[in-house]
């Protein structure tokens, strides 16, 4: 599978990251979004909305990094990382809405603050970033993966990469125990791959 990246974007790491825990072979293309490459023709006509990330499966296009988890769930077949119970599944499609809402909209956005000056309130999204992990903390206090599964689940995957690299937006995760312990766990999975690193923030 070809997955067109951009190292920056936790989006885009998601999906990278995923492709890599699942054992699925693929080649990372790099877009310059610095450039403008996802805003140019070749590009939208794979992702009309002009952002990555995007999966290329032998002309099977797949955009969004949520879509891109659970197509690639479902490709390698049964598994832990997408339960078929009904309420099981249902708790793991609510953290994929937690991580395309609260956290797009905190944590990601704190970052994209500090790193390519957005145009967002810090203190509101920074807000926004503590209420959700305030949440998350007390959650993973008494489960070991997001979703209440006795193993990861795309749910986990789809959270990570944004609540790790948060200190970069100015938030900072040291009073949330359960997370820092749960951000630990996904680090020793087989085939991680780690976030790149920006000098911003808490991290400056
Ligand atoms: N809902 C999309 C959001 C993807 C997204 O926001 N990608 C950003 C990079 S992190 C992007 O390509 N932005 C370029 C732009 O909007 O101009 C997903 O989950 O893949």
């Amino acid at each position: 599978m070809k997955l067109y990246h951009f190292p920056l974007s936790g989006h885009a790491h998601r999906a990278a990251l995923f492709l890599s825990l699942a054992g699925v072979e693929h080649e990372l293309i790099p877009v310059d979004l610095a450039a403008g490459a996802h805003k140019q023709p070749e590009f939208l006509a794979l992702n009309a909305f002009g952002e990555v990330p995007v999966l290329d499966d032998d002309g099977i296009i797949i955009a969004d990094s949520l879509a891109i988890l659970v197509y690639v769930a479902r490709k390698i077949g049964p598994s832990h990382w997408l339960p078929t119970d009904p309420a099981t599944e249902a708790e793991v499609q609510r953290f994929l809405s937690v991580a395309a809402g609260k956290i797009a909209y905190g944590a990601c956005a704190a970052r994209l603050v500090t790193l390519f000056d957005a145009p967002f309130r810090a203190e509101e999204v920074i807000g926004r970033a503590h209420a959700t992990l305030t949440v998350i903390d007390q959650l993973l206090a008494t489960r070991s993966w997001i979703a209440g599964t006795a193993q990861p689940t795309i749910a986990d995957v789809a959270l990570y990469s944004y609540i790790e690299r948060a200190p970069e937006g100015n938030v900072d995760l040291s009073t949330y125990p359960h997370v820092l312990g749960w951000l630990r766990k996904i680090e020793q999975l087989p085939g991680f791959v780690p976030f790149a690193r920006s000098r911003a923030g808490l991290e400056a």
